[in-house]
């Protein structure tokens, strides 16, 4: 009896624990509250396969109850042996065939979305972006506007948004759990998706593909803004000066460094296509730095100083130059003031 009990409690304990831990999703970071299209669908599917599974459940444990409870040995009934039903052509069709049709229930939506969700023809009148998945971080690409960004991904509300995604290096997947389906960006070919956000915001991305030891960390922003707004961001983006000189002496030291240190090499500041790292462009307003640490510029000068104890495995760490507090800070400076659009993350409501 007491074994019975130590596991009935063990149940409960995980229960409780699940509940508990169900209260760790965050707003913009969960499926079960979508706020857009590909979301949308996915929550479809989960409720329809809820739905199923909980009443197979109950069906089996109905039938389960009933076989106990009538074929249990009543007293008198010694080497008593019910009767025997294997072979029974009724039962056998009744249990193939109700799995089959429930495996079609889910699969027909299924199926319909996935190859909706891929549907091109709107493309060509639509925002295009191609997104690149690198360790460990997302580069988008406005196709035909000259616009490259990393990290923070702009789109207009209640738009189309057509992504052509690839990755540069290891398999990644693309997902905001919120607003889109999942998908995976490979190496050796471009998998195609529409996203569209009901509602302005910034959500959060995820890598959903194992990719490294900073897998976890390989985080991104969705900023979906008002057409008015985006627009707005467009024109901006399409006008940065990378030249434009820093506002001060220490801003100014930081663009020397950043230049004398080759930063160039990888991180470019406009709309050049050849950069191997994240583009910096309108760095001021980006709502991460590193993709997962609050945008301020003390992150800023940790992620200078260190970035191998930020993100493990990164490619910058390789190949950076040993720089001092101070001139991080002044790099930090210069980056922080690459303010290339009124536009930001707090345009979008948070
Ligand atoms: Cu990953």
């Amino acid at each position: 009896m007491s074994r019975w009990m130590g596991k009935l409690k063990a149940l409960i304990m995980l229960g409780f624990v699940s509940l508990v831990l169900a209260a760790c999703g965050k707003e913009n970071l969960t499926a079960l509250d979508p706020k857009g299209y590909g979301a949308e669908e996915s929550m479809d599917m989960m409720i329809l396969s809820t739905i199923i599974m909980v009443a197979v459940f109950l069906v089996v444990m109905l039938v389960f109850t009933i076989a106990l409870v009538r074929f249990r040995q009543k007293k008198g009934q010694e080497d008593y042996i019910p009767k025997q039903v294997e072979g029974n052509h009724t039962l056998e069709i009744v249990w193939t065939g109700i799995p089959i049709i429930l495996v079609f229930v889910m699969a027909i939506p299924t199926v319909i979305s996935v190859f909706d969700l891929a549907d091109t023809t709107d493309a060509s009148n639509s925002l295009n972006i191609e997104v690149t998945g690198n360790q460990y971080w997302w580069h988008f690409d406005y196709k035909g506007q000259e616009i490259q960004t990393s990290q923070d991904l702009y789109i207009p509300v209640g738009e189309k948004v057509y992504l052509d995604i690839k990755s540069n290096d290891v398999i990644h997947s693309f997902w905001v759990p919120t607003i889109s389906g999942k998908i995976d960006a490979n190496p050796e070919n471009v998998n195609t998706m529409y996203i569209e956000a009901y509602e302005e915001g910034v959500y959060w991305g995820k890598c959903a593909e194992l990719c490294g030891p900073s897998h976890s960390l390989m985080d991104f922003k969705v900023v979906v803004v008002s057409q008015e707004e985006f627009d707005t961001w467009v024109e901006d983006m399409k006008n940065v000066d990378p030249e434009a000189t820093p506002q001060d002496a220490v801003a100014q030291e930081g663009k020397e460094l950043f230049e004398a240190n080759n930063c160039m090499g990888c991180h470019a500041i406009g709309s050049s296509p050849v950069a191997t790292g994240p583009n910096l462009t309108n760095y001021a307003n980006r709502s991460t730095v590193a993709g997962i640490l609050e945008p301020t510029k003390e992150n800023l000068v940790d992620w200078l100083m260190d970035p191998e104890s930020i993100k493990p495995g990164n490619l910058m760490t390789g190949n950076y130059p040993n720089l001092s507090e101070e001139e991080a800070n002044s790099i930090a400076e210069y980056l922080m003031q690459l303010d290339h659009s009124a536009v930001s993350p707090e345009s979008a409501g948070n």
